[in-house]
């Protein structure tokens, strides 16, 4: 019996519908609230960049913010992921391996900001750094560059507090385009493998003009603003 049989059996028969609803949303209702967390924790991430953004906005008028772009991940990723990574098929199982269902992405024009960003976020006492892989300093061989932080915050219901994790990817104007474009062709399926190689190269090409690109802008800025203005401080270990 496929799909439609199944609901069609089932709906055909007036009395058998409010039934057949409710085994739906008795199943659903678990994997709804779970999701819903992981909403709550995108949700409260989101405001506290929009928060940091609009303090630096009023303190030394500027805003290291350019965008910033938020998801849950779709049932299909994260089914995926769980065959990929060999998780066991049960909520919890996913909610304990999984750290990047929440995802909140925040693009900024400079690399400066993205660390002003990640030290801000990092010193409040409720945010928990629980893993930091710094693209920028060791780019992948590709070229791809960000600053990934998976970090757990809690989350308050009517059901009390949870400890949701979120991944907080950083990044420039610059790595975003280079990797909305990289994205773009690694799921574009019928390019010939050796226009893939091709491209791949020419991409890398770019990713490396795209991070002198970051170096230049900043450079101007930094001589602009001055290199110890209080409104580009960031901590000595991201300096480095
Ligand atoms: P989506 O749709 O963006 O969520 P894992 O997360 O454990 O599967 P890994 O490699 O340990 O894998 O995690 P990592 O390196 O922190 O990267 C996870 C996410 O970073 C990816 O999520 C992408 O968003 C982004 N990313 C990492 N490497 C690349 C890259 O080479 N190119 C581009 N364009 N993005 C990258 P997802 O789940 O792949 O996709």
């Amino acid at each position: 019996m496929n799909n439609t049989e199944l609901i069609q059996g089932n709906v055909a028969d007036p009395e058998k519908v409010e039934e057949f609803l409710d085994m739906l949303h008795e199943n659903l209702a678990p994997v709804e609230n779970l999701m819903m967390y992981y909403e709550c924790a995108v949700m409260v991430i989101e405001t506290k960049f929009n928060i940091l953004n609009e303090r630096f906005s009023l303190q030394y008028d500027r805003n290291p913010i350019e965008t910033i772009k938020t998801r849950v991940k779709s049932y299909d990723s994260i089914i995926r992921k769980m065959v990929r990574k060999n998780i066991a098929p049960t909520l919890d199982d996913i909610a304990a391996n999984m750290f990047d269902i929440a995802g909140v992405r925040v693009i900024c024009s400079f690399e400066r900001d993205v660390y002003l960003l990640a030290d801000h976020l990092l010193a409040q006492e409720d945010v928990i750094l629980l893993q930091k892989k710094d693209y920028i300093k060791n780019p992948k061989e590709n070229g791809y560059r960000s600053l990934h932080l998976i970090i757990s915050i809690p989350i308050y219901t009517e059901e009390g507090k949870k400890i949701i994790p979120v991944e907080v990817q950083l990044r420039t104007i610059a790595m975003d385009f280079w990797a909305s474009l990289e994205h773009k062709i690694r799921y574009k399926k019928d390019i010939p493998e050796e226009l893939r190689d091709e491209l791949a190269l020419h991409l890398k090409d770019c990713a490396e003009k795209s991070r002198q690109l970051d170096i230049d802008f900043q450079n101007i800025y930094l001589r602009m603003l001055g290199e110890d203005n209080p409104a580009l401080c960031i901590s000595d270990e991201n300096l480095k």
